[in-house]
């Protein structure tokens, strides 16, 4: 089993025109079909309450459970049906990474709602819980020791920040842009209490893309990663850092988002091929369905060919972020 995914997860619609829209994964397996990766799908059973609950306050589950039409933010609304199918979408999570710790394979999990902006009691930025969060919490409650978090998507996540933000034994690792939604994710921020030194910000000026993802991951990304010795690597995967994406203005090609994903592969060949992507944005359909087609034929061995390609940063415009970020890190990292 590579790709994780649920049917119901068309079922939760926003409003009819909201960028976070079942389409982007109907995009994702037209694309797997064509591809032939649509052999190897594993569905999930109905969320259970016990595995949000270490994440989540119950207070803030009962009131999504409960509230039938409301809103939490202007663009993160809520139906009746929402709280069943976000609940999916973290088993879906859970589902992916027990998956990839029994059988060594890394995995990828089509987590639709997404979830790294939803925190302990709030829910924000299209998340009602928070997918990765539980995820993470789940190995760790079943014999886990550290879990790495790497957030690649362009926006910061900070509700997954602010829950692991006192913890050693969950190192997060995020490249975002700057400027903004959420506003969170400055570099100078590394954790707080036990956790500080296993947070990593690196805010990124929109333009941003190729080379200075590059260059983050072989300075910093995965020196880190390879000293913190991980359990399993699980990643905030998003697609909205590519140049084509609506909502934001990095400028990431697909091939720079595959050679992310590769980038993580490699790392997590030391913790026996124990890393899962879990969907994040990604709002330019076509985009979105090459790069996640690309990632999980990386995974099959099956070659799939890539459209959007411009290189529009090949002079790692990002360098000045990425040094302050080592600057800070070199504190607790050896770098
Ligand atoms: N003026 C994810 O990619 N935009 N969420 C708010 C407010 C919210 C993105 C704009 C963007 C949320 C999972
Ligand atoms: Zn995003």
């Amino acid at each position: 089993m590579t790709v994780f995914f649920n049917e119901e997860s068309y079922g939760h619609i926003q409003d009819p025109f909201h960028p976070e829209s079942p389409d982007r994964l109907r995009g994702i397996v037209q694309g797997l079909k064509r591809h032939g990766l649509w052999d190897d799908v594993m569905a999930s059973k109905t969320g259970k309450i016990e595995n949000l609950l270490p994440v989540h306050d119950e207070d803030y589950i009962d009131f999504l459970r409960t509230c039938g039409e409301c809103s939490l933010t202007m663009d993160t609304l809520v139906h009746k049906e929402t709280f069943e199918i976000a609940a999916l979408s973290a088993e879906c999570g859970i589902d992916a990474t027990v998956y990839s710790k029994m059988n060594g394979k890394p995995t990828f999990a089509l987590t639709r709602p997404p979830g790294h902006h939803a925190g302990r009691n709030y829910g924000m930025g299209f998340c009602y819980l928070n997918n990765i969060a539980i995820a993470a919490n789940h190995l760790l409650s079943s014999g886990d020791e550290r879990i790495a978090i790497v957030d690649a998507d362009v926006h910061h996540g900070n509700g997954t920040e602010q829950i692991f933000a006192h913890r050693k034994d969950v190192l997060y690792i995020s490249t975002h842009q700057t400027g903004i939604f959420p506003g969170t994710g400055n570099v100078d921020f590394v954790g707080k209490g036990e956790g500080v030194g296993y947070t990593l910000n690196m805010p990124f000026a929109s333009g941003c893309g190729d080379s200075t993802y590059d260059t983050a991951h072989s300075n910093l990304i995965e020196p880190v990663l390879r000293q913190f010795e991980p359990d399993a690597i699980l990643v905030s995967f998003g697609v909205d850092g590519h140049y084509r994406d609506p909502l934001a203005s990095l400028s990431l090609s697909s091939d720079g988002h595959l050679r992310v994903a590769r980038n993580l592969m490699r790392a997590a060949e030391r913790c026996e091929n124990r890393v899962t992507f879990m969907l994040e944005g990604g709002y330019d359909v076509p985009a979105l369905t090459e790069v996640v087609c690309a990632i999980v034929g990386e995974m099959r061995g099956v070659e799939v060919k890539l459209e959007y390609n411009d290189i529009m940063d090949n002079s790692c415009l990002g360098r000045g972020v990425i040094e302050r970020c080592m600057r800070n890190a070199s504190e607790y990292w050896d770098l």
